[in-house]
C-alpha cells in the first residue's frame, strides 16, 4: 500500500494546484467569501475523489492532466456538502478535517453562501471548453449533467433527504441503503464514471467503472459508519460518536459492528471483480477499493 500513500500525495498535490488557479484569491472582491472558500478546500481532506479520476486514468493510460479540472470540481462539490452538512441546521459540527468548521469561522450566512460559490464553480469549471483539451462539447456536456444528476434530489441531497426524515424512525436496511448509495455513494459515481467517459472508456469499460463506484461508495459509507464507533477523532479531524447521538440510522446500528465489516468486505470484493472487465492496468483502483474500508479517517 506504500504505492498508494505515493499516488494520494501525487493526486493531492497535482488537484491543490488546479484548485488554486481556479478559486479566486483571496483578497479579490468581495474577500470574505473567497477566504471562506478557501478555508474549507484547504482545511485538508484525502482528496478520495480526485484519486479516483486519477486511478481511472492509470486504468485507461492517459495522463491525469486531461481530467484535472474534473478532480477540482469534484473536491469543490464535496467541499460544499461538507460546508452545508456542519451548518447547525443539518449536523452542527464544530470540527471539520481537524479544523473549526467554515460557519464558526465566518459565520453561517458567509459559509452558506461558500458552499454555494463553490457548487457554482464546480459546474462553471467542468463546462469550460479550455479545462479540456481535446474533449467534445458533447462530452462535456454529457458528464455535467450526468454529475448534477447524480448530485441533486435524486442523488446526493435525495439521500441527506431520507436521512433527516429517518432520524428516531424504525430501522430498515433498504432504506440505510438508499441513503448510503445516493448521500455518498452518488458523488463516488460521479467521479469515476464522469471520468471513464471523458478519458474515452468504451461503452462496456463505463459500466465497470460505474458497478465498482458503486460498490466502493457504499462500502466507504459503511466505514464511516464503523469508523463513528471506533474510529480515533485526532486522525479522524472531527469527533466521533455523533451518529449514535443524534439517533442516526448506521450500518452497525442496524446489523452489529461485526456483520457491518464483513458486509464492506464483501462489497470490496464485488468491486474488484467489475474491474476483471477493464482492460487496463486497474490495480490502483483495487489498492483504492482495500483502502476505503481499512483507513482510519
Ligand atoms: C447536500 C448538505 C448536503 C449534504 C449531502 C455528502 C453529504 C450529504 C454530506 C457530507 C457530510 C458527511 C459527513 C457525509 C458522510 C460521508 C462523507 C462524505 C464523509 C466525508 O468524506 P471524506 O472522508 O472527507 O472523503 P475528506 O475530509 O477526507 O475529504
Amino acid at each position: 500500500m506504500s504505492n498508494l500513500k505515493t499516488f494520494f500525495g501525487e493526486a493531492k498535490e497535482a488537484v491543490d494546484k488546479e484548485l488554486d488557479r481556479l478559486t479566486p484569491a483571496e483578497n479579490t472582491h468581495p474577500a470574505v467569501i473567497h477566504a471562506a472558500m478557501r478555508y474549507s478546500i484547504f482545511a485538508g481532506g484525502k482528496r478520495l475523489r480526485p484519486a479516483l479520476v486519477f486511478a481511472v486514468c492509470s486504468a485507461i493510460n492517459v495522463p491525469p492532466s486531461k481530467v484535472v479540472s474534473f478532480s477540482a470540481a469534484l473536491e469543490m462539490i464535496h467541499t460544499y456538502t461538507l460546508i452545508h452538512d456542519d451548518l447547525p441546521a443539518l449536523d452542527d459540527d464544530d470540527l471539520r478535517r481537524g479544523n473549526i468548521t467554515c460557519h464558526k469561522k465566518f459565520g453561517e450566512a458567509n459559509a452558506i453562501l461558500a458552499g454555494d460559490a463553490l457548487l457554482t464553480l464546480a459546474f462553471e469549471v467542468m463546462t469550460d471548453l479550455n479545462n479540456f483539451e481535446g474533449v467534445k462539447p458533447e462530452v462535456l456536456l454529457r458528464v455535467a449533467r450526468d454529475t448534477a444528476c447524480d448530485i441533486g434530489t435524486l442523488g446526493t441531497i435525495g439521500g441527506q433527504v431520507v436521512d433527516l426524515e429517518m432520524e428516531n424512525k424504525e430501522p430498515d436496511l433498504a432504506v440505510l441503503e438508499y441513503i448510503h448509495t445516493h448521500k455518498t455513494g452518488k458523488l463516488i459515481v460521479a467521479a469515476v464514471r464522469g471520468s471513464a467517459i471523458l478519458t474515452g472508456a468504451s461503452p462496456d469499460e463505463v459500466c465497470a467503472f460505474t458497478s465498482y463506484a458503486k460498490a466502493i461508495g457504499l462500502a466507504f459509507q459503511v466505514a464511516d459508519d464503523i469508523l463513528d464507533v471506533v474510529g480515533n477523532p485526532e486522525k479522524l479531524g472531527k469527533t466521533v460518536g455523533a451518529d449514535e447521538g443524534k439517533k442516526k440510522l448506521t450500518y452497525p446500528a442496524l446489523m452489529g459492528m461485526d456483520e457491518s465489516k464483513v458486509f464492506a468486505e464483501a462489497l470490496v470484493k464485488k468491486a474488484c471483480g467489475h474491474l476483471e472487465h477493464i482492460s487496463g492496468d486497474s490495480s490502483i483502483l483495487r489498492d483504492i477499493a482495500r483502502f476505503i474500508v481499512d483507513r482510519e479517517n
